[in-house]
């Protein structure tokens, strides 16, 4: 049926136990030698080698010694096979690639003057032949040939071992990786690169070098990059006792790369944009991503490569889990409360949407036809929050007991989810096996919760149902484990801490939701009481409870965590967009506290500036049953307006107050600073048409932070000097492609049906590079996904242009097309007007996409 299904797993019947790889780089044709040596599984004797290998171009193959004839072995240009050779033996082949015709980033390819792997998830077959497969982990000696002048740095996993001139303009350079390691980890770099580096020395006592590299005009740009590596270090090994295990960790910068970045061992290969970084390039919200994603990868150092997937249906084991480590990184670092504030919204706006929508998975899926169309919020986001609701229920001493375990047991080996639900379960002494469910059903929980007090018994109680929608090829639900959090105040504001009679188990605040319904109850209240759920988001559902506006106003006043103040602005934003009976009273009382807020001089301005933002387009539209893009964007505009208004003085007073603090410098302060003034920066200029404090931000701008938010003011609300930033702007920046992907997005995403016309006067621009994910991206990932005026034109134009740029894309590069393609995943929940275009636009991709990525997608959005 075309499907892989996670029920087939089968060990592999050989193994391979070392890899020794010789490269001749060249861009034009690369030769690859490879001797493997294989090893049956003695359970399943007879079993022919079967190894992966896509569109290779073979010149040599020999067994133990022997050339093989064409009745030896097949190749069909996707798998080898070579008759049961019946005992242990090395396999040599040589191959022919071609880097610079590799637009689609997979295997080896050119990047600039680089060369450069990605080998994730099934690349490394575009390489040379392998069982590439996860639970297949060979040690690795790689050997590397290439002209001195032309690549000068040579870089593979694992260590350094040697390296020599080959006499004839060329040179060597060895490097073993004595950790069995899976191909989708294998990486080689080669090319002009300089470095910045940093030698410590491990707890354990083990010498490191670190090294950041990049092309040689941008090493500079390094070095906060740098300092992150050695900050995830020295947390890892705080937090979670891991020590890292090579004498080098390399990172390298590239421009050209379809993902983020990329774990390889020893040898991490980023998306340039979340590396390099000054003050006069970069925001303060790259410095805080490129911090978090050198986290990421440097963390799956211990969760992915030292413990790696058993198969492909795991890959949240790894995702998940590393989500989580480097999201504690970075609330152990900076404010938890901003952190949990800017996952919540990532969850709400766009892994809500995706649980919901026609591309909704579960967290371990049991079957799947492309697994690059794997790597979602549902694999990362929830997969992470179900960590987090694990952390939850246990605390962190059992939690880390458990990772101790886990690691413990699994070091070297491929595992499962079982494998580190059964870490954790003997950590607790706990049964997970309900727990499990969050991993094998799809959608989000809706908790719907009933308050009745008696007033003559003073009995209250609370009944909790719980629910999770039907989600393609899930039309039952079962219940799931859900830690919920709750508290009670009087009429005094206190909090009542008498634990209720339950159907379930309470502690401290908490109840374990078990069952499809569970009531909690009180006896004896004096007064009807204040309840309160969910406090920091600790489990990734959807409430359903009915507050007054009164209740709201005094809840907001009450909770004095940020997380959980925050939390409640967003319901009072969300009451007055969403048409409650009291939206008019809502908006009045989110007015009453921002105004609180805005002369709160003791919260943190960045706190401030997340209050301000009311909820995206994303977040709303995902509350609704049916989509209505006009109206939603429209009644948002317009609350912004009325809000404006009301605050304008207060608002003033705090972008003039906080104006030393912000003119530079990475600090907590500073960057809060900044937050808060663009925050109040972007509701004045709605005030004024001739947007002229964001013209005097723009001009006397001395961080990229300060002079981006100004031109997206100037551009966004069409301010009569936009044009003219905007020139200078390209001017100043056209060399960096980095800085030029920030301006193209601000074009894309201009609130306007028109800014489809800018789309595509850039597209037919010398700005336009199709073979550039960044700049995919930039542009139409920009507007497909941030511009709901743009895409969901009434004429149907938004998607019919994302939709040929899609067809296209798909021959150069599949996993940035479906990508793209995903931008239609809730099309079946927009009004009439819009559905109709949408489905055409779709339709009109049958068999136009090559594909297994595109296909795949596809017919998962129509069906
Ligand atoms: N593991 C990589 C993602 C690879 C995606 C391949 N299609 C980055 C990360 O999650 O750390
Ligand atoms: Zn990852």
């Amino acid at each position: 049926d075309g499907f892989v299904h996670l029920a087939d797993y089968r060990a592999p019947a050989w193994r391979v136990l070392h890899a020794g790889l010789v490269f001749e780089l060249d861009p034009a044709a690369t030769t690859v030698e490879s001797v493997l040596s294989l090893e049956p599984d003695p359970a399943r004797p007879g079993q022919p080698v079967t190894l992966d290998g896509e569109g290779l171009e073979l010149l040599a193959i020999e067994l133990d010694g022997r050339a093989l004839g064409g009745d030896g072995y097949a190749y069909d240009g996707h798998q080898l096979t070579i008759l049961d050779p019946g005992r242990a033996c090395e396999l040599r082949t040589r191959v022919r690639i071609h880097p610079d015709a590799n637009t689609r980033l997979e295997g080896l390819y050119q990047s600039g003057r680089l060369l450069l792997t990605q080998c994730e998830a099934q690349g490394f077959r575009r390489i040379t032949f392998m069982a590439d497969r996860p639970d297949v982990m060979p040690r690795w000696r790689i050997t590397l040939r290439a002209a001195r002048d032309a690549f000068p740095v040579l870089l593979a996993n694992g260590n350094p071992v040697s390296s020599r001139g080959l006499g004839d303009g060329r040179h060597e350079a060895v490097w073993e990786n004595p950790h069995p390691t899976p191909a989708y980890l294998f990486a080689i770099a080669a090319g002009e690169l300089g470095r910045v580096t940093k030698t410590l020395r491990t707890a354990e006592g083990r010498e490191v070098e670190l090294n950041v590299w990049a092309e040689p005009g941008d090493v500079e740009r390094c070095r906060y990059a740098l300092g992150a590596v050695d900050r995830s270090l020295r947390w890892d090994e705080r937090r979670f006792g891991r020590g890292y295990d090579l004498d080098v960790f390399n990172v390298v910068a590239a421009q050209d790369f379809t993902m983020g970045a990329m774990e390889n061992k020893g040898l991490n290969i980023f998306n340039a944009r979340y590396i390099l970084a000054d003050e006069a390039t970069a925001t303060d919200a790259d410095f805080l991503a490129i911090e978090s994603v050198v986290a990421h990868e440097y963390l799956h150092n211990w969760s992915g490569n030292r413990v790696t997937l058993r198969d492909w249906f795991q890959l949240s084991l790894k995702e998940g889990l590393t989500v989580f480590r480097d999201t504690e990184f970075s609330s152990d670092l900076h404010s938890r409360a901003l952190k949990r504030i800017e996952v919540v919204r990532l969850l709400r706006g766009r892994q809500f949407a995706e649980d919901a929508g026609a591309l909704a998975h579960p967290v371990r899926p049991d079957r799947y036809k492309e697994i690059s169309n794997f790597y979602t919020l549902t694999i990362y986001e929830k997969g992470a929050e179900i960590i987090r609701v694990l952390h939850t229920l246990v605390g962190e001493d059992t939690f880390r007991a458990g990772m101790d375990r886990y690691f413990a047991d699994n070091d070297g080996k491929a595992a499962t989810l079982e494998d580190f639900l059964a870490a954790h379960a003997a950590a607790s002494g706990r049964d997970l096996a309900q727990f499990a469910r969050w991993y094998a059903q799809a959608g989000t929980p809706e908790l719907a919760i009933r308050a009745d007090f008696d007033a003559a018994s003073g009995d209250y109680t609370l009944t909790i149902d719980q629910h999770t929608p039907a989600t393609p090829g899930q039309p039952e639900k079962q219940p799931l484990l859900i830690p919920l959090r709750f508290a009670l105040y009087d009429a005094d504001g206190g909090e009542i801490t008498t634990p209720p009679e339950a159907d379930a188990v309470v502690r401290e605040g908490m109840a374990e939701l078990t069952a499809a319904r569970h009531v909690l109850r009180w006896r004896g209240l004096r007064g009807r009481p204040l309840p309160a759920f969910n406090h920091g988001f600790a489990a990734p559902v959807k409430l359903q409870v009915d507050y007054s506006v009164d209740e709201l106003a005094r809840l907001a006043r009450l909770e004095r965590d940020a997380f959980n103040r925050w939390d409640l602005l967003q319901r009072l934003a969300t009451d007055a967009l969403l048409g409650a009976a009291h939206a008019e009273a809502a908006t009045q009382t989110l007015s009453d506290v921002l105004a609180d807020l805005l002369e709160d001089t003791s919260a943190d301005p960045a706190f401030v500036a997340e209050c301000l933002a009311l909820p995206d387009f994303d977040t709303l539209a995902e509350q609704v049953d049916e989509v209505d893009v006009e109206a939603l964007v429209g009644r948002r505009e317009e609350l912004l307006d009325r809000l404006a208004e009301d605050q304008v003085e207060r608002l003033q007073s705090r972008y003039e107050a906080l104006a030393d603090v912000a003119a530079g410098g990475l600090d907590g302060p500073e960057m809060s600073a900044r937050a808060l003034r663009n925050a109040c920066l972007s509701w004045l200029t709605r005030l004024d048409p001739q947007a002229a404090l964001a013209e005097a931000q723009f001009a006397a701008a001395n961080t990229m932070t300060a002079r981006l938010a100004a031109l997206r003011c100037l551009l966004h609300f069409q301010a009569p000097g936009a044009e003219a930033a905007l020139a200078a702007f390209q001017q100043q920046f056209r060399h960096d492609p980095l800085v030029t992907d920030k301006w193209i997005a601000l074009v894309a995403t201009r609130p306007h049906p028109e800014a489809l016309a800018d789309v595509e006067a850039l597209m037919a621009s010398n700005w336009w590079k199709a073979t550039n994910p960044n700049r995919v991206r930039a542009l139409l990932g920009s507007f497909a996904r941030s511009n709901p005026l743009g895409f969901h034109r009434r004429d149907g134009a938004g998607y019919r242009l994302v939709a040929t740029q899609v067809a296209s894309l798909d021959a150069i590069n599949p996993q940035v097309a479906a990508r793209l393609l995903g931008a239609f995943e809730s099309w079946r929940r927009w009004t009439a007007p819009h559905r109709g275009p949408a489905r055409e636009a779709l339709a009109a991709l049958e068999g136009k996409l090559g594909s297994p990525d595109g296909r795949d997608l596809l017919e998962r959005l129509l069906g």
